[in-house]
């Protein structure tokens, strides 16, 4: 083979090899990959009664995301998700809340919501069944005290998340805020051994929250039982007086349609935490700022 037929194979290799690459980028241009191509469609939620998911569902509606399916889970299913897609630096669009280890572990930003349908801030609420003033007042003091910040959760979120005990993470916490425990009980009378069970829905953010009453609960010679139930169910107990309080009510948004629904069958016992919020959250790096972004 003569040298001119060698340059002239070895260019026409070349120019097919830009080719493709142009005809690759040619591709990408016309049937551009959309965020809905990147994950199926799918966004990851939690289990099927959270006020999250009815909100999702809303926003899907809301903002005409009709190629769009909400995946129920589980909060320990969705941050097993979102890990493993965080590890590849794979797309997820994941339902998230505020306060949750999620955020101090992986860098995560919040869609922006033009229309509205999450909703801004919200509070968590103490609820109590109805009689508890009259049955045990000590700890309806105590309980209706009970208030504390996005900060002092996280603490304690964060050392379940790491590996502690739910029960050790919450005395830990305790023993550096004892002015805060103070601020709860002070001038409330220690009882013996009367019995309260609480009611709580297996979201990070209620764990932590009722392991925390739980041992001031205790310490204030209580009978402590926790009770793990999904959010429905944990209106019912309170509305039937099969538990005797929460502390796991988002309002006004999240859980309005069961308090609405129980409206007169509990006590508001106040609120004890100020500022969370809950919506559609995604990695940082991933290119995509709003739920409008969602709709290509
Ligand atoms: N969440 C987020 C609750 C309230 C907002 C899981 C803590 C829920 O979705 O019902």
């Amino acid at each position: 083979m003569n040298l001119q037929k060698k340059l002239i194979g070895l260019s026409a290799a070349v120019l097919l090899a830009l080719g493709l690459a142009a005809c690759g980028n040619d591709e990408g241009d016309e049937g551009e990959e959309t965020v809905g191509d990147t994950v199926d469609y799918k966004i990851i939620g939690i289990e099927p009664g959270a006020g999250i998911m009815d909100e999702t569902n809303r926003v899907i509606e809301a903002y005409g995301l009709d190629k769009w399916t909400l995946a129920s889970s589980s909060d320990a299913g969705m941050t097993a998700a979102l890990k493993k897609a965080y590890d590849k630096e794979e797309p997820i669009i994941i339902t998230a809340w505020t306060p949750h280890w999620k955020f101090a572990e992986f860098d995560l930003k919040y869609l922006d919501d033009p229309l509205n349908v999450n909703g801004g801030e919200e509070e968590i609420r103490t609820l109590g069944r109805l009689g508890l003033k009259e049955d045990l007042p000590e700890a309806h003091a105590i309980l209706s005290n009970f208030y504390w910040t996005i900060e002092d959760m996280g603490d304690v979120m964060m050392d379940i998340h790491n590996g502690v005990n739910e029960e050790d993470a919450a005395r830990n916490w305790l023993d550096k805020n004892e002015d805060k425990v103070a601020e709860w009980t002070d001038g409330i009378d220690k009882v013996d051994g009367d019995k309260i069970k609480l009611a709580y829905v297996a979201w990070d953010s209620e764990i932590a929250s009722h392991n925390v009453i739980k041992v001031v609960l205790e310490d204030m010679g209580y009978d402590v039982t926790l009770m793990q139930v999904e959010l429905g169910p944990l209106f019912t107990a309170i509305a039937n007086g099969s538990a005797d309080a929460t502390l796991a009510v988002w309002l006004p948004i999240a859980h309005k349609t069961y308090a609405d629904k129980f409206e007169g069958e509990y006590e508001e016992l106040g609120v004890n935490m100020e500022g969370v919020r809950s919506g559609l959250a995604v990695p940082t790096y991933m290119d995509i700022d709003s739920i409008e972004d969602l709709q290509e």
